[in-house]
């Protein structure tokens, strides 16, 4: 039995703390204000026995909604990328996947309303997971947007691809992200992409991204210069996409990121 105490002041990335340290099935014992710092503090353990129930009588279930997640503000996550590289389909399995948040109140955020089609593709997924599907058009949308979707634990964006023409278009959602301030904002990047490419998109969009997500290493699965980019980049990889199949072929990447550039190509014999 392991037994940990997590600090923070959002009860969402607690959460996530809680789960990447002692794993899904990870119970809470209590959740409390600490009076000195204001800061929220978690214990949780990764099992429930006799003892810590004795020891802590308040148990909660780490995937039940409390009260402290229905009053926290929902955990803002974006995908970004070049056109193509699997953004929309990365987030309807984020959505969906139990190891994501396919066991949280998820809402989905387009602000893709450039290409054709591109809102209905996200609002497909959104019926068939029943996820609420909110659409921003402009920069002043963007407060309404988050209003809609206060209830959700989780809101999961959607931005349109970017290509290199794009230039105008990419400041407005720039300007749409600054005032979403997503907690987190992966850039997708297919495994196969050019190493220059990836280097010139990492160092441009720059401190706006917080996480590579490398997709479609189906198709290439021994190439890892998409976690060598991001580790020169000093990124993080926390999921990646192996397929197109929604929501399987996502994974989770709890290794160090170089240790797993080197064995990916072993890995690669389990996709
Ligand atoms: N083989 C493979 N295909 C993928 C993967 N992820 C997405 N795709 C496919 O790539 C294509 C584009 O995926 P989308 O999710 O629409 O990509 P996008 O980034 O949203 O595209 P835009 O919105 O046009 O910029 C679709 O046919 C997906 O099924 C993956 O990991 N492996
Ligand atoms: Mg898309």
């Amino acid at each position: 039995m392991s037994r940990e105490i997590f600090t923070g002041t959002k009860m969402n990335e607690l959460f996530l703390q809680v789960q990447d340290a002692l794993g899904p099935d990870a119970v809470l014992l209590s959740v409390r204000r600490t009076p000195e710092s204001g800061e929220l503090e978690v214990v949780a353990t990764d099992s429930i026995t006799a003892e810590n129930l004795l020891s802590e009588p308040e148990v909660l279930p780490i995937s039940s909604e409390t009260p402290a997640v229905a009053s926290a503000k929902p955990y803002v996550v974006a995908l970004v990328g070049p056109t193509g590289s699997g953004k929309t389909t990365t987030l309807a399995k984020l959505a969906n996947h139990k190891q994501a948040y396919g066991h949280r109140r998820v809402g989905f955020l387009s602000l893709d309303t450039y290409r054709v089609g591109a809102v209905d593709q996200l609002r497909a997924f959104a019926d068939l997971s029943q996820v609420p599907l909110e659409v921003a058009y402009e920069v002043g949308d963007c407060a309404q947007s988050l209003q809609s979707l206060a209830d959700q634990s989780v809101i999961l964006v959607d931005t349109p691809g970017r290509g290199p023409r794009e230039r105008q278009d990419s400041e407005v959602i720039q300007a749409m992200l600054t005032e979403l301030n997503p907690d987190e904002v992966h850039l997708t990047l297919p495994a196969n992409t050019d190493r220059e490419h990836m280097e010139s998109l990492l160092a441009e969009l720059g401190p706006r991204v917080s996480h590579v997500l490398p997709t479609k290493l189906d198709e290439s699965p021994t190439n890892t210069q998409v976690f060598e980019v991001a580790a020169a980049f000093h990124r993080p990889v926390k999921w990646m996409a192996v397929g197109q199949r929604v929501p399987l072929d996502l994974r989770e990447v709890r290794k160090n990121q170089r240790a797993f550039a080197e064995d990916i190509a072993s890995m690669a014999v389990g996709f």
